[in-house]
C-alpha cells in the first residue's frame, strides 16, 4: 500500500471525553425530556403511545425504551407535510425533505437550536474524519432539500474551516475547482469521487497529486474493498460520514481517521438500538440487525424509534464513550432475494473489486424470464485490454462461490455505465415487466 497524507493530532470535546457512565446519565436525562417532548407535542406520538399503552413517566431507564412504539417512514409519510413537528412552524427554521422517489417525500425540520446541534455533531464528524480548522472543504454532496450539502457545510463551517460549496454535478468543473483551489477535504458520495476520478484521468490530471488528504464518503453504503481502491487511486484518507435525514442528516455518526474500524454514532444526541427486522426484538450489542434510533435533543421533530432500515451491529467505542457501528451492509429494501438467497449489492461491489481488469462501477439488473429471478450485474472493463469474457467468468465465479448465487455478468467498455453525481442507484428491478 502505498503511503498515505499525515493527519495532524486531534483534540476529542467534552463528550468525547466523558466516560460511558456519564454518557448513559446524560442519556437518560435527554430521553425523558424527549418522550415528554414528542407526546406533549405530536399527536401521532400521543395516539402511538396511548394505543401502546405507555406514557413518557414509564421511562425511567434506558432499558425502559424498548416498550415505547416504533417510528416508520410510514408514519412521516401519514403526517406530510408538517404534521410531526413539536414546536410551531414559526419556530421552525428549516426544513429539509427526502427526494420522495417511491411515494409521497419525508419532510424534516428543524428549530435554530436544532441546527446549530447539527453543526456541532458535523464539525466532530469533520474532526474525526481528519479535517482540521483552517482547513478549505470542497462539498460536492448536493445542495436543496436533500440535507448532504448544506448538512456538511454548516458543519465544516462551525469546524473553522473555509468552505467551498460546490455541490454535485458539473464534474469537469469539480476537478478544476479541485486544482485551482487546492482544497484539504472533499466531502461527496463514493460512487460520484469514482465519476470525479475518472474525468481527472480523463483530463491527464494526477489524481495522487492534488492537495486533497481525505475524502469524508457516505450517503450510500460502500466498502471497505472500495476504500482500498480510492485510497490507492487518489492518495487519500477514504473515511465513512453516516446519516439520515429523518433522525439529523450527515454527521449522525463518523469513523475516526485514526482506527478506519467503525463509524462512531454521536449517543449524546442520537440514541442506536439494533432490533430484530422481523419481530422488532432488541439485540445485544454486537449482534447484527435493523438500526433504530431516538432523538435526544431535537426540538423540531423528535424521532422516537425510528426504523432506519439500515443493517448494522454495534461495537463498543475504543477511543471515545459511544459505539461504533459497522460498516452498513444495505438497507432491507435493498436486499436481493435470487433463486432463496439473499444478496445486497455491497457484497457484489465487494466480490467485484477483487477481479483485476474490471472497474469500481456496476449495476445490479433485476429480472424473472421464467418462474425464477435472475441478477445480470452490469459492470465495466478497467480498459480496452482486459478480456471482458474471462473477467466476467471469474466475477460470476466468485459471487457463486462466496455467496451461493449464480448470476450473470455483462462486461461493457469503459465508460458504457452511467455515472452517478449523488447516491449511486445500484439496482434495476425489471422483474415486473419480464414475468
Ligand atoms: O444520505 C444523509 C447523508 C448525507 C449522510 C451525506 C452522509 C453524507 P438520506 O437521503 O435521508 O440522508 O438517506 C439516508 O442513506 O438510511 C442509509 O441507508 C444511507 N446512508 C447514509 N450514509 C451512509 C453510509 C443522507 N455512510 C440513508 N453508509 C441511510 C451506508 C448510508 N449508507
Amino acid at each position: 500500500m502505498s503511503s498515505l497524507p499525515e493527519i495532524p493530532a486531534n483534540v476529542l470535546d467534552a463528550a468525547e471525553r466523558a466516560s460511558v457512565e456519564e454518557l448513559r446519565t446524560l442519556q437518560t436525562e435527554r430521553m425523558a425530556w424527549t418522550l415528554r417532548h414528542a407526546y406533549a407535542n405530536v399527536p401521532h406520538y400521543r395516539a402511538a403511545f396511548d394505543a401502546a399503552g405507555v406514557r413518557p413517566q414509564d421511562f425511567r431507564e434506558l432499558a425502559d425504551l424498548r416498550h415505547f412504539p416504533f417510528t416508520a417512514k410510514q408514519d412521516l409519510r401519514a403526517n406530510y407535510p408538517f404534521g410531526m413537528f413539536a414546536v410551531p412552524r414559526e419556530q421552525v427554521a428549516r426544513i429539509h425533505a427526502s427526494s420522495g422517489t417511491t411515494g409521497k417525500a419525508t419532510v424534516v425540520g428543524y428549530t435554530a437550536s436544532d441546527l446549530e446541534h447539527w453543526a456541532a455533531v458535523g464539525a466532530r464528524s469533520l474532526r474525526a474524519a481528519g479535517v482540521r480548522p483552517g482547513d478549505r472543504v470542497h462539498v460536492a454532496y448536493g445542495y436543496g432539500l436533500f440535507t448532504g450539502g448544506l448538512g456538511v457545510h454548516y458543519g465544516a463551517e462551525a469546524l473553522g474551516c473555509t468552505v467551498i460549496p460546490v455541490s454535485g454535478g458539473m464534474t469537469a468543473r469539480q476537478v478544476q475547482l479541485i486544482q485551482d483551489f487546492e482544497p484539504d477535504a472533499i466531502c461527496v458520495t463514493p460512487s460520484y469521487l469514482l465519476a470525479i476520478l475518472d474525468e481527472m484521468e480523463r483530463q491527464g490530471v494526477d489524481p495522487r497529486a492534488t492537495s486533497l488528504r481525505v475524502a469524508v464518503l457516505g450517503a450510500e453504503p460502500w466498502t471497505d474493498a472500495m476504500r482500498a481502491e480510492i485510497e490507492d487511486r487518489m492518495g487519500v484518507h477514504a473515511v465513512d460520514i453516516y446519516g439520515l435525514s429523518e433522525v439529523m442528516g450527515p454527521g449522525v455518526g463518523n469513523e475516526d481517521v485514526g482506527e478506519k474500524d467503525g463509524t462512531y454514532l454521536w449517543e449524546d444526541h442520537f440514541y442506536p438500538e439494533i432490533v430484530d427486522p422481523e419481530t422488532g426484538a432488541v439485540v445485544p450489542d454486537g449482534e447484527q440487525g435493523e438500526l433504530v434510533f431516538t432523538s435526544l435533543t431535537k426540538q423540531a421533530m423528535p424521532v422516537v424509534r425510528y426504523r432506519t432500515r439500515d443493517l448494522t451491529r454495534l461495537l463498543p467505542g475504543l477511543s471515545r464513550p459511544m459505539r461504533r457501528m459497522e460498516r452498513i451492509t444495505g438497507r432491507s429494501d435493498d436486499m436481493m432475494i435470487v433463486r432463496g438467497v439473499n444478496l445486497f449489492p455491497s457484497q457484489i461491489e465487494e466480490e467485484l473489486l477483487t477481479v483485476d481488469g474490471l472497474a469500481p462501477h456496476f449495476l445490479c439488473v433485476l429480472t424473472r424470464p421464467g418462474r425464477l429471478d435472475e441478477l445480470c450485474v452490469r459492470v465495466e472493463a478497467r480498459d480496452a485490454a482486459v478480456d471482458r469474457g474471462a473477467a466476467g467468468e471469474r466475477l460470476a465465479f466468485g459471487v457463486k462461490e462466496k455467496f451461493g448465487v449464480t448470476i450473470t455478468v455483462d462486461v461493457l467498455e469503459p465508460g458504457d455505465l452511467e455515472r452517478s453525481q449523488g447516491k449511486a442507484q445500484r439496482i434495476v428491478d425489471m422483474r415486473a415487466a419480464t414475468s
